[in-house]
């Protein structure tokens, strides 16, 4: 496995974090490629629970060498945080590597996303309040801040400069606040500068001389298929590529290279911020999946929307991204339920359709088809092969497979890094 990509299939927080980890001990390289710290990565190992937002999850595996990508945006004041909470439990991050191309979040970017947001009114996407869309919004404008700026006094003001000029007209003659100064962005950013410079370099080149000398990489994306930018619910989705193309563009790396690309999924669905929602549930199952699966958002601490799981989501992302193998996660959480619902098609205004509909009109229109699977009761958390799981969890696990596109080699019973199946 040279260069594998992990993308999540559904809304988000399908347990990549846990994946990646998983794999993280036959990789040497594990890199980000988009969003930033709007990602909630939660890895249990040992008992012991490490929550990663900016940081690639790999960074836990002593011999990984974790990259963030040219695709990731970055909160620097976050980052160091993080490094520094890391090592105060003792790991070794000194390993990381940052793109010199990649964009950085600065305070006019926080303010402007909650400002924004308040602006929207029932409109809202429910974003995650960390500036990542403005910060996409500047790079696409081009007048983002890129890492490389930062060593660079008067090109980082002039950039500062033009960047503010456009949003200080904004912030106070629309949304009623203060003028940001350049001076402020300048110094904060001038201040991370020395303690960047050793880790930022060109990652696209240090990731492939590592391919060229037989090194393995795993790419792990945030959020998820149904909130890529292109391909999700827009607009409720996140500012980036999070689906499998997006590892190319986020990190240089040429899709002839990726030769498995990995989709996490639950057993069941959620999604965290507003937009459709299929097969969400509004009664005491909906709560069940919240609890049982501690559904609240990792980053934010929201409680996440739940539902049963969904069919035509599945092949859509497995069709988008090239779905090698699915890890389905979760299916612990489902044990005790007595008939499990899965959405196999949807009635759209009285026609049964069987695909994600392009129209968002549709989607939002679209009420899920239910099948019903037997359920088990046996607890599940134990089973380390697929022999071990009761025949109905079988049943169950082998039906989506069969709806959902491609191979399910994995499945997660628990939350501790070992607590998985492999399936052959
Ligand atoms: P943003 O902040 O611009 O990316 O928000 C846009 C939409 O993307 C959703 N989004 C997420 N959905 C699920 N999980 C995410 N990460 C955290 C987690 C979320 C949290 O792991 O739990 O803690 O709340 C994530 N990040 C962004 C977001 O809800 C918007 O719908
Ligand atoms: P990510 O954003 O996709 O990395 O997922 P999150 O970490 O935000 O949310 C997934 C949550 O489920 C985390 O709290 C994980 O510890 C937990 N988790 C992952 N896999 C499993 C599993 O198979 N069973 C159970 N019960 N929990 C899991
Ligand atoms: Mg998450």
């Amino acid at each position: 496995m040279p260069a594998a990509v992990l993308v999540g299939a559904q809304w988000g927080d399908e347990g990549k974090g846990k994946a990646t980890d998983l794999l993280g001990s036959r990789v040497d390289y594990v890199v980000k490629f988009n969003g930033g710290n709007n990602a909630g990565h939660t890895v249990v190992i040992g008992g012991e629970k490490y929550a990663l937002h900016l940081l690639p999850s790999g960074i836990l595996s002593p011999n990984v060498v974790p990259v963030i990508g040219n695709g990731v945006v970055v909160d620097i004041e976050v980052l160091f945080e993080e490094l520094d909470a890391l090592e105060a439990r003792g790991l070794d991050t000194s390993k990381l590597r940052v793109s010199a191309n990649a964009h950085v979040i600065t305070q006019y970017h926080r303010t402007l996303d909650k400002v924004t947001e308040r602006f929207l009114g029932k409109r809202q996407i429910g974003t995650t309040g960390r500036g990542i869309g403005p910060t996409y919004a500047d790079k696409i404008n081009r007048v983002g801040i890129r890492m490389q700026d930062l060593f660079d006094e008067g090109i980082l003001r002039q950039k500062v400069e033009g960047a503010l000029d456009q949003k200080n007209h904004l912030l106070v003659k629309v949304y009623n606040r203060r003028a940001i100064g350049v001076d402020e962005i300048v110094d904060e950013l001038l201040s991370y500068a020395e303690r960047l410079r050793p880790m930022v370099g060109d990652t696209a080149l240090e990731l492939n001389q590592a391919l060229d000398a037989g090194k393995t990489v795993l790419f792990e994306g945030g959020q998820a298929t149904m909130l890529d930018v292109d391909h999700g619910t827009y607009p409720f989705v996140t500012s980036s590529n999070a689906t499998s193309g997006g590892a190319i563009t986020g990190s240089g790396v040429a899709p002839n290279r990726i030769d498995r690309i990995i989709a996490v999924v639950k057993a069941y669905t959620t999604r965290v911020g507003a937009g459709p929602f299929p097969t969400e549930l509004f009664d005491e199952w909906g709560d069940f999946l919240t609890e049982r699966g501690a559904e609240f958002g990792t980053t934010t601490g929201r409680k996440r929307r739940t539902g049963w799981y969904d069919a035509p989501i599945a092949r859509y992302a497995s069709r988008i991204n090239g779905v090698t193998d699915f890890v389905l996660t979760k299916l612990d959480v489902l044990t005790g339920v007595e008939k499990i619902p899965v959405c196999v098609a949807y009635d759209v205004d009285g026609t049964i359709v069987d695909e994600v509909p392009v129209s968002q009109s549709d989607f939002h229109h679209a009420k899920p088809v239910y099948e019903e699977f037997p359920g088990w009761t046996e607890d599940i958390s134990g089973a380390r092969t697929f022999e071990e799981l009761p025949a109905n969890a079988q049943s169950y696990v082998r039906a989506l497979e069969a709806m959902s596109g491609s191979r399910i080699s994995a499945i997660g019973v628990g939350p501790a890094r070992d607590a998985i199946v492999q399936v052959h």
